[in-house]
């Protein structure tokens, strides 16, 4: 795989090549079915220069994940033939990665970037979980005529086979409603009752998690006010903290996290704070995924 122009956390090569690197980022710079607000075709761009300025340290780990070594892939290419060749595309290179015996991270872009690291995962693990992140359901079948809109993931990750896990949605159509009432393999946690009782939700979410998990994070599911560079901002989401504690209680459950993905940036002209979120919330994973394997040992 070509490396990107720019190393995730401003990383020297010794720690940023494919040779030497435990985690490889794929940025997915697609936002061809955006309704609302577009730009998160400069969401990968954005968050790998923020890195750039973070803090290497992970100061809840105590340890330095970049020692493990990060690698940057060239970004999918942008195809005008509809979203379906650039999912095949991202795809081929999560299988690429997961044989190498490397971790998977896609940074987007718009959010049906999902499918395509969902189906290369799905026919490596027969028993998939996703937990998705996200202030929508995404259940619709089709949306805007076509069903890999960003508006239509969840629907495609239950189509898969996977199971879905969702949190933080605030935002649900009559036709998402109906589905979610007699889908089986889906279940779904709201904002209020985020902020009603998190430690009940995490729970809940920790339970649920068996066998190979991946986590799908679109940044609408935090506050519009701390997140505001979003294609569509919903009032009402989850802050800093009430992600981190949901995902620290899910990163040190009994299950194995096989992949992972941050979504639907779009960065707003001279606002770096949400950039600089998704860049260390990515870096705070790694930071996770590393603390468990070692604990593993
Ligand atoms: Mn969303």
């Amino acid at each position: 795989m070509k490396p990107y122009s720019v190393s995730f956390g401003g990383i020297p090569d010794k720690y940023s090549s494919w040779k030497s690197s435990a985690f490889v980022v794929l940025p997915f710079p697609i936002d061809l079915t955006a309704t609302y607000v577009s730009g998160t075709r400069n969401g990968p761009r954005a968050m790998i220069e923020a890195s750039g300025h973070m803090e290497l340290f992970d100061e809840e780990n105590k340890i330095e994940p970049y020692r493990a070594g990060i690698f940057v892939s060239t970004e999918i290419p942008v195809l005008t033939t509809g979203p379906l060749a650039m999912l095949k595309e991202l795809e081929k290179r999560v299988k690429a990665v997961t044989r190498a015996g490397k971790f998977p991270i896609v940074v987007g872009g718009e959010h049906s970037g999902t499918c395509g690291a969902v189906s290369a995962l799905k026919k490596k693990y027969e028993d998939l979980t996703v937990l998705q992140f996200d202030a929508h359901a995404d259940l619709r079948d089709t949306y805007l005529g076509t069903p890999w809109n960003h508006a239509c993931v969840g629907r495609r990750i239950v189509d898969s086979g996977a199971k879905l896990v969702q949190v933080g949605v605030r935002s649900i159509s009559e036709e998402e409603d109906r589905f979610l009432r007699r889908a089986e393999t889906v279940k779904s946690f709201y904002a209020s009752e985020v902020r009603d009782n998190l430690a009940d939700v995490t729970r809940g979410i920790v339970s649920s998690l068996t066998g190979n998990v991946y986590i799908s994070i679109d940044l609408d599911v935090f506050d519009p006010g701390i997140m505001p560079a979003v294609g569509t901002p919903e009032p009402g989401g989850l802050d800093w903290f009430e992600v981190i504690d949901i995902l620290r209680d899910v990163m040190r459950a009994d299950c194995n996290i096989v992949g992972f993905d941050i979504m639907e940036l779009s960065p707003l002209p001279g606002i770096v704070a949400p950039d600089f979120l998704a860049a260390k919330l990515c870096y705070r994973m790694m930071g996770w995924i590393l603390a468990k394997r070692e604990e593993k040992k």
